[in-house]
């Protein structure tokens, strides 16, 4: 009889326990000889314990990475069980997941399980003012990314999570504080008590606005910066129509306004999730439903009759503005004691669809050092900071510069212009030209190294300036400029999409 069975029997708390037909024994002697072999086997391989705080996307993800490690895992969320709830609150509906999150998915062996429930979205699909559609591939056949509901990404993971044996997930337990020199941490739950853990690492994968993080702000030489950009985000749900998708589904929907813009993900319900950016003031303007169809009039008026009239102004009432924060610090590590992951380490701007992917692939970069290093924290963790912060950072960069440009000067003809250029000058030359979002969607190029070879592609760029400038000179004047690009469009497409792997 294995020692499983054993404490199976001991758990019975029966003072006579039976083991086989031929003998019994005294539960009280069994439970003995047992914590002696407990004991010992504790002394000779006492397994580490990892707390990981937070339960979201990066949070479970996390814990199966150290599961599969062997280490104890524990994981504290703050919320209720998420698959148990019957309204999950939260931030975004559906989520873009593209190749990096996609990696981190196939070391635990996920990848799979999601994205047979993910929607391929294999070109942006940019619609003018005039109610126009036009497509953009995001690369050649076989380069898409996918349109993922949170929500589901989320109970799937921590289902995955739980199927270690090594594993334990402690929800309705919200880290209020904890002590950087001892690294005991309290939790309090819903009834208001108190609890007080111990464990060997702490991973902090609390979110934007971590409670982890308190304390490295606390400390000397930790570098910290928030930044609350002017735009907010409003989700409104685009239904079916006669039970098919109202738009075309494996597209991005994009609706680039300069300081507004709107895009789409579709939902396997065949809803589209659309978000709305604006400024908070713009928001704020809006205060009556008849203000809101006149909005949706002047700048998206094709989305009107696809919402429904009466839906556009119900639903806009539903909530306010939601802010988008960018965050950037560093070290993400205390000692050998506790690292920060995923959005408590670097939030960054929804403008690259690469939060959620970046965080994921944070936790294949820590499992690479782990490897390396014995998985000794001591050595782990100073390796994790200094390998890491500077494409986090590079990725929260990037997302606020396009952020930045979109607000600027980004409609649908600029979108569509830029997005050809750079396709046309990766069909002229394949190795040299890349462009940026095919490096930082579609592999696994450290995202500073894409940074990098972005700016000296400019310098390539430039040099060819002369045939850039004449080119922008006749798309310019060009006045259906659309009708053009789908001339190019099926040229790159006759040239380029079909050229073999
Ligand atoms: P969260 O998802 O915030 O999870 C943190 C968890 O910690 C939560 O479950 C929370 O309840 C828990 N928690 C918080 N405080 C405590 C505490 N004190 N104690 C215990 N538990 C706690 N990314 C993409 O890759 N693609 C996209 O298309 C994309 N679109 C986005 C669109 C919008 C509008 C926004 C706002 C973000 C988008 N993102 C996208 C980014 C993505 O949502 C985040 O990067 C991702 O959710 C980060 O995961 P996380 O686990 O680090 O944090
Ligand atoms: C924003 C909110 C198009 C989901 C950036 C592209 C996003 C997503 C783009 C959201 C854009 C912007 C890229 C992808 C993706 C584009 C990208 C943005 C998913 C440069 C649920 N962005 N997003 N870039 O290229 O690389 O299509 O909420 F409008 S996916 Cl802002 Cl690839």
């Amino acid at each position: 009889m294995g020692l499983p069975q054993l404490l199976l029997f001991l758990n019975l708390n029966s003072p006579l326990v039976k083991i086989t037909h031929e003998w019994t024994v005294r539960g009280s002697d069994l439970r003995k000889a047992v914590n002696t072999m407990e004991e010992q086997s504790d002394r000779s391989s006492k397994r580490k314990v990892v707390a990981v705080v937070g339960g979201g996307l990066v949070g479970a993800l996390n814990a199966c990475f150290f599961a599969k490690r062997g280490f104890d895992v524990e994981v504290f969320e703050s919320r209720e069980d998420i698959r148990q709830a019957k309204v999950v609150k939260g931030r975004s509906i559906n989520l873009a997941l593209s190749h990096r999150g996609r990696q981190a998915l196939k070391h635990v062996g996920m990848e799979e399980k999601i994205v047979s429930k993910g929607i391929p979205m294999h070109a942006r699909m940019i619609h003018s003012l005039s109610g126009k559609q036009s497509p953009i591939p995001y690369g050649k056949k076989g380069q898409f990314i996918l349109s993922v509901d949170r929500a589901n990404l989320n109970k799937e993971l921590l289902t995955e999570a739980e199927t270690y044996s090594n594993t334990k997930l402690n929800f309705d337990h919200k880290l209020q504080d904890w002590n950087a020199e001892t690294g005991l941490m309290t939790f309090v739950r819903c009834d208001g008590s108190k609890q007080q853990i111990e464990a060997d690492l702490i991973v902090g994968c609390d979110g934007a606005f971590s409670a982890i993080r308190k304390q490295f702000l606390r400390r000397s030489r930790f570098n910290y910066s928030q930044t609350y950009i002017p735009h907010g985000y409003m989700e409104l749900t685009m239904p079916p129509i006669n039970g098919e998708f109202a738009m075309k589904p494996n597209y991005l929907h994009i609706w680039p306004r300069n300081t507004f813009m709107m895009i789409a993900l579709p939902n396997l319900d065949k809803t589209f999730t659309c978000t709305l950016f604006m400024p908070f003031e713009e928001f704020e303007k809006i205060t009556t439903g008849d203000e809101v169809i006149e909005f949706f009039q002047k700048y998206f008026p094709d989305a009107i009759p696809l919402i429904g009239v009466d839906a556009l102004k119900k639903d806009y009432f539903r909530l306010p503005g939601q802010a988008m924060v960018s965050v950037k610090c560093s070290p993400y590590h205390i000692g050998n004691k506790c690292v920060l992951m995923g959005d408590a380490a670097h939030a960054v701007v929804p403008f690259y669809g690469q939060g959620m992917n970046a965080g994921f692939e944070d936790c294949i970069v820590l499992d690479e050092i782990m490897d390396k290093f014995n998985d000794d924290f001591s050595a782990v963790l100073p390796e994790y900071t200094r390998v890491r912060v500077p494409d986090d950072h590079a990725i929260a960069d990037l997302a606020m510069y396009n952020y930045i440009e979109m607000r600027a000067h980004v409609n649908s003809k600029w979108f569509l212009f830029r997005k050809y250029v750079d396709n046309f000058l990766h069909l002229l030359m394949p190795k040299k030209i890349i462009p940026l979002y095919t490096m930082v969607t579609f592999t696994r190029t450290r995202y500073h190294k894409a940074v990098e070879r972005w700016h000296w592609q400019d310098k390539v760029r430039l040099s060819l300036y002369p045939v850039s400038v004449q080119t922008f000179y006749i798309f310019r004047h060009i006045s259906h400029l659309e009708d053009f690009n789908s001339v190019i469009q099926s040229l790159l497409k006759s040239q380029y999409y079909h050229q073999p792997a």
